[in-house]
């Protein structure tokens, strides 16, 4: 079996290098797992393509699991997302966003329920332990869209917006997603559960980041959000 491992990039360069050596260096022979890691650039200026063109050029073995993609423009984490998971050649795939909000150390356990064939989709969430220092708004907004998603589509999750979902090629084919911004959390979380998958939560360690440390979600992000819940619902 192979993981690939998509991992969005948007002016990223104090992260960018940390994420990929922690994320090689996270051990999946437990799980015999072949795996390729495929970054896409959001169309970065702040010189995270620079590093990346420079890793792209390193020939350590480690590094050839690695695919660079580069967005010619900035399009948003949706379109991200959908580049992924067109050029990805794995049989499970797991979003990694490049900020270290969330450890690349959980990924073992968001893999297991999979490899287990418990379930095809795993979320990580980030409320179902103890966490410190979130943003009071971002709490609160993560509370009502998550609210919504178990209210519109009869779940019982705790974290619709984290960017740790993982889920079987087969499930990814059934989805035709559109989003091209951070809607795409709740058009995944939405189509997942119209087309019959049951998502089973792992909770992961949350390291917030600070809108002083690269924080970019917006409260105008919302809106989009709140919509694309409801649209999904009653349209595909
Ligand atoms: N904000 C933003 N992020 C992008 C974009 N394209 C790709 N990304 C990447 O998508 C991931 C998520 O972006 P963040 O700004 O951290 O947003 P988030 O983690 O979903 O939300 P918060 O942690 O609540 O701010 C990061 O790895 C970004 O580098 C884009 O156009 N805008
Ligand atoms: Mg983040």
């Amino acid at each position: 079996m192979k993981l690939s491992i998509i991992i969005p990039v948007y002016n990223e360069k104090n992260t960018i290098e940390e994420v990929l050596n922690r994320v090689l260096a996270v051990d999946l022979s437990e799980f015999n797992l072949k795996r390729e890691i495929i970054i896409i650039d959001d169309g970065s200026y702040d010189g995270t393509r620079e590093i990346l063109d420079k890793m792209a050029k390193n020939r350590d073995s480690d590094y050839n699991q690695i695919k660079v993609i580069y967005h010619q423009k900035n399009y948003g984490k949706g379109r991200v997302v959908r580049t992924g998971f067109k050029y990805m050649t794995g049989d499970v795939a797991i979003i990694q966003d490049a900020d270290l909000e969330l450890r690349p150390e959980d990924q073992p356990l968001l893999l297991l329920p999979i490899i287990e064939g418990k379930t095809k989709v795993v979320f990580g969430s980030r409320f179902r332990k103890k966490v410190k220092g979130v943003n009071f708004y971002t709490l609160v907004a993560n509370k009502i869209f998550t609210f919504f998603t178990n209210f519109l589509y009869g779940v019982h999750i705790t974290d619709v917006m984290t960017c740790y979902k993982v889920m079987n090629r087969e499930v990814i084919k059934k989805l035709q997603l559109c989003s091209d911004k951070f809607d795409v959390e709740p058009e995944l979380a939405a189509k997942i559960c119209k087309s019959g998958y049951k998502i089973y939560e792992v909770p992961v360690s949350y390291n917030p980041r600070k809108f002083k440390s690269g924080k970019k979600i917006k409260f105008s992000d919302s809106f989009p959000v709140l919509w694309a819940l409801f649209k999904y619902r009653f349209v595909d």
